[in-house]
């Protein structure tokens, strides 16, 4: 299985070998297939049938407790070379490695059926697509890879008349977190995953090839696979302009991508169309521009928080023929609940483990906070007309941002593409229940790939300084951030449709219209150069989310410089440059 590429017959053959599973059944897309697998997976006990008139075709999924966030802490990246991984990745060795998964999975199918899913990432047949076959022996994780990727009859013929695609093993195993695995063989084009059936861990497609092995590829063809949304937005004239922006996990990717513009915006003719909630790939075109697609097929999005006010659109898009998972189930009407939904909980339901829940009397939180829909693009009432172009759309912007209460301002513009990266390779958000570990905690995340570059992170950035100097016309580089709190901790701006207002300056600063401020960290708005009518915000609150404190900054700085050593001489020149320029600005 380490070869490079294998018949998908000897791959099967292989795999089943090792994990004996009880049958194998090959999965071709059609319709008759899901519903069995939907009729399978209520028989297991898998998936839990949903009102069939509120929410047709929807499930809900409960988790093992121990199994409901991406485990970094055993993630690996298993290059012959360790310092290919870099200081950022978890390395193994990849022959000991490969030993250890397959002692874990030996007969680890027993007595369960293993799915041979042939997918796209990406339309089928498009120059862009790239195909992967996940082996998986979990229903959960068929039906959802069926709402993620596109699985058609011909992605099962490309492969099998010798198309390139990435070898995907997962098996549950028993789910022993003490057992769990997620590795990546980039040069042996596997990824193996034993012991987790949840979200990032076990739908392969997404991380693990969409960014892991897929920023592998790119960095050799001379495209960028990203941790980005991709949106659209219209004005008044009709006009279409196209954004990506990278926000780590929980960050607010799938709520800007899905954005509902304030009312004088809506009443003057702005609208937002959303092409994709997480994954992006990037690649120069023949204008000079950047272009970006969206691979996936579906969102695999974070529930608590999404309410009608927030998300209507991505709340629409759970409505039908959506997978939950850990969130709350109403016993009144066998619908579902999640904290931030709405202001009156169900007092008669299951809490996420499946546990009695009065949402008016129960002391702790009804939904995981990690919980999550895996619901179908094709439902989002905003989806762009764009979304299954197969050359994606051109770049006008890109933005960097995260989570961070102080520091960071609303919004600034990069210098230039070389400073733009020096931003997106030192930004940092407090850390959230997407991944394991301490949550509000503060990490350095370069792009928002901290956990998901499949390379080392130096040579990541130097791809990127590469990638802007082979187009004519770079997308401009903007830093947002939504989240500065006040000393009570509540957000001081308003966030959500109200990012519009952000939006669109940054859309009149790529057409060189609007107005800014030099700072030492890059150009911000001024109050006045914002359109704030109707904006619920005080002055004040602005004031403070509009300056830049030199003295946070300078410590900024000198935390960026500690980071940076961690890449040694993998750091690109350019970089280090600009690192020193913005402390030399911020000295004046
Ligand atoms: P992943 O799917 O993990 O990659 O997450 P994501 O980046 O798509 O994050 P998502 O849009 O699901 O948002 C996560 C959380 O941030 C939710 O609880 C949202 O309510 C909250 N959030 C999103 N946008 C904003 C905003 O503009 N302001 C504030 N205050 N919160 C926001
Ligand atoms: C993230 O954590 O960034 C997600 C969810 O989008 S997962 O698929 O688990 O990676
Ligand atoms: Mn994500």
């Amino acid at each position: 299985m380490l070869a490079s590429h294998l018949s998908i017959e000897s791959f099967v053959e292989a795999v089943s070998k090792m994990t004996n599973p009880k049958e194998i059944i090959y999965l071709n897309g059609s319709e008759e297939q899901w519903m069995q697998l939907r009729k399978q997976g209520c028989e297991t006990g898998e998936l839990i049938p949903l009102n069939e008139e509120k929410l047709p075709g929807c499930y809900l999924h409960r988790s093992d407790p121990q199994d409901v966030a991406r485990v970094e802490e055993r993630t690996f990246l298993c290059s012959s070379r360790e310092e290919d991984a870099g200081p950022t990745n978890h390395w193994a060795e990849p022959e000991a490695m490969y030993e250890t998964l397959c002692s874990i999975a030996k007969n680890g199918m027993n007595g369960r059926t293993m799915y041979v899913l042939p997918y796209s990432m990406g339309i089928p047949g498009s120059p862009f697509a790239r195909y992967g076959v996940e082996l998986t022996d979990s229903i959960y994780v068929a039906l959802s890879m069926a709402i993620m990727t596109r699985i058609t009859p011909e992605v099962l013929s490309a492969i099998q008349n010798g198309a390139p695609y990435v070898k995907g093993i997962h098996c549950k195993v028993d789910l022993n977190p003490e057992n769990r695995y997620i590795a990546h063989f980039p040069e042996h084009n596997l990824i193996f995953s034993v012991n987790s059936g949840y979200g990032g861990n076990a739908l392969l497609g997404k991380k693990c090839f969409s960014l892991r092995m897929a920023s592998c590829l790119g960095r050799r063809e001379g495209w960028m696979a990203e941790h980005m949304l991709i949106l659209g937005v219209q004005d008044p004239t009709g006009a279409v302009r196209y954004l990506a922006a990278a926000f780590p996990s929980a960050c607010g990717k799938t709520n800007l991508a899905m954005l509902i513009p304030p009312e004088n915006y809506r009443k003057k003719g702005w609208k937002v169309w959303c092409l994709g909630d997480d994954i992006a790939w990037i690649r120069p075109g023949p204008d000079g521009r950047l272009w970006a697609v969206n691979p996936e097929n579906g969102f695999f999005g974070v529930a608590p928080g999404t309410s009608m006010k927030s998300n209507p659109n991505a709340l629409a898009a759970t409505r039908q023929g959506t997978i939950f998972t850990n969130v709350v189930r109403n016993l009144e009407d066998n619908t579902v609940w999640w904290e931030g939904m709405n202001k009156t909980p169900p007092t008669h339901a299951e809490d996420w483990l499946g546990r009695p829940w009065n949402g008016e009397l129960s002391q702790e939180k009804g939904a995981h906070p990690n919980s999550r829909f895996t619901a179908p693009a094709k439902n989002c009432p905003c989806l762009s007309p764009a979304f299954d172009s197969a050359q994606g759309v051109p770049l006008s912007a890109i933005l960097f941002g995260g989570r961070r209460a102080r520091t960071a301002p609303l919004v600034y513009e990069a210098r230039s593409w070389a400073h733009g990266v020096f931003i997106g390779s030192s930004m940092a958000s407090e850390t959230t229940a997407a991944a394991t570990g301490a949550v509000g905690v503060t990490r350095r995340d370069p792009m928002a790939m901290l956990p998901f570059c499949g390379y080392h992170m130096g040579d990541y950035l130097a791809h990127w300084l590469n990638m802007g100097r082979s187009v004519s016309a770079p997308p401009k580089i903007f830093h947002v951030n939504w989240f500065r709190t006040d000393e009570e901790g509540r957000f001081l701006w308003p966030g959500f449709g109200d990012n519009l207002r952000v939006l669109e300056w940054i859309l009149d600063r790529c057409d060189g219209k609007a107005h800014g401020v030099e700072t030492p960290i890059g150009t911000l708005p001024s109050a006045e150069d914002l359109n704030l009518e109707g904006c619920p915000i005080t002055q004040e609150a602005l004031a403070s989310i509009l300056t830049v404190d030199s003295q946070l900054w300078t410590r900024e700085a000198e935390q960026i410089r500690i980071f940076y050593e961690r890449f040694g001489d993998k750091l690109p020149q350019a970089l280090a440059e600009e690192l020193d320029g913005l402390e030399a600005r911020l000295q004046k």
